[in-house]
């Protein structure tokens, strides 16, 4: 092999939002997590990550770059990713550039990644979701790995749990498995993006800044002092996710709006009865579920429903895209953005 080439991969991920929320591990290194979960993945035209992944014999070292700005890869999760990824490299034969990788050659050559988010990085918008499932995906077009979705989805999840969930588009669920070793801890998709086509997402961002507590000490420390955490993983999450399920499947937007709701509210439940307590949502937040609550009632039937993840941020799932304009109208009323409500901006988009 000569030193002159470079070969390049791109890859675009959108990220996921929990209905069922993934919250403690069971194994810090593997990722492993104490209930399964189910997300919904949005349209990457808003909230995606973009990454390319180049290799060349000209590269001294494996390096990154996270929106233009050069980042540590000596983490475990990310060498985890990697070293899980190289194992399944295959041979890359590019005949038009005169480029022939075989399987050997993977351990010695070196990656440059650039990453882009084209939303605001650890603000409760889950941005290590699309991450790492960008990543993962973009190695494995760049290595020819034969794995499937699924497949690849337990190697995301060593990068950034959630990371699994965004390998498919559609309704997702992440099975949370039994082996010790992980391997049956992966993603498959409920419902491809078809299935239910009216949903129509907006998110309130209330603010755009970098949450207090990480997603992964938060969860620690829950996992550590909660007590409602274990009643969730044992005898609330079994259930709903059933029920969750059916919803999805039978497109029954009145059991899906009312699980997601509750499973939201007990996530930060859970939260709350962390030691020290965390708190993701603010007043903003209070106000949202308040608000739309009211309107559902004096609907007759749920209208929209509301989930918050790890910080502020309102996403709010329409029915229909009547409902989602009746929404709109709303929020801009009772929380015009860049006033005295504390809400930033909003991002009005969909599902994949
Ligand atoms: C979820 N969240 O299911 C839940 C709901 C936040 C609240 O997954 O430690 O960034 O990297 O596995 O995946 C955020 O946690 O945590 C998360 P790690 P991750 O979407």
């Amino acid at each position: 092999m000569g030193e002159k080439w470079v070969l390049m991969k791109t890859a675009q991920t959108p990220t996921n939002i929990a209905v069922i929320k993934y919250w403690g591990k069971r194994d810090e290194t593997l990722i492993l997590p104490v209930n399964d979960s189910i997300s919904v993945t949005l349209d990457p035209a808003h909230l995606c990550t973009t990454t390319t992944v180049a290799v060349s014999p000209a590269f001294q070292q494996d390096r990154m770059w996270l929106n233009g700005k050069e980042i540590s890869l000596s983490g475990g999760r990310y060498q985890n990713c990697l070293r899980e990824i190289r194992k399944r490299a295959r041979e890359v034969e590019d005949k038009e550039k005169g480029i022939k990788i075989e399987k050997k050659d993977w351990e010695q050559l070196h990656l440059h990644i650039a990453s882009y988010n084209n939303f605001p990085t650890a603000a409760g918008l889950a941005s290590s979701a699309a991450g790492f499932a960008c990543l993962v995906f973009a190695l494995a077009k760049l290595m020819n790995v034969e794995e499937d979705e699924s497949q690849l989805s337990a190697i995301a999840r060593q990068g950034s749990g959630s990371a699994c969930r965004s390998l498919f588009g559609g309704f997702v669920k992440w099975i949370m498995g039994k082996e010790e070793d992980g391997s049956d801890s992966l993603a498959v998709q409920l419902v491809d993006e078809k299935h239910w086509d009216d949903l129509f997402i907006i998110i309130a961002v209330v603010s755009s800044r970098q949450k207090e507590t990480s997603s992964t000490s938060g969860m620690r420390e829950s996992v550590e002092t909660s007590l409602l955490l274990q009643h969730r993983a044992k005898e609330v999450v079994p259930k709903r996710t059933i029920q969750m399920e059916e919803a999805i499947k039978s497109r029954d937007f009145a059991s899906f709006a009312k699980l997601t709701c509750a499973d939201s509210n007990q996530f930060h439940a859970v939260c709350l009865d962390t030691s020290p307590p965390i708190f993701y949502m603010n007043d903003t937040s209070h106000r949202i579920i308040s608000h739309v609550e009211k309107w559902n009632r004096s609907e007759g039937s749920p209208q929209v429903a509301y989930t918050f993840d790890a910080g502020p941020n309102a996403v709010l799932i329409a029915r229909n895209r009547k409902a989602a304009a009746q929404l709109l109208q709303r929020l801009l009323f009772s929380f015009p953005p860049n006033s005295d409500t504390d809400l930033d901006s909003y991002i009005i988009g969909d599902k994949t």
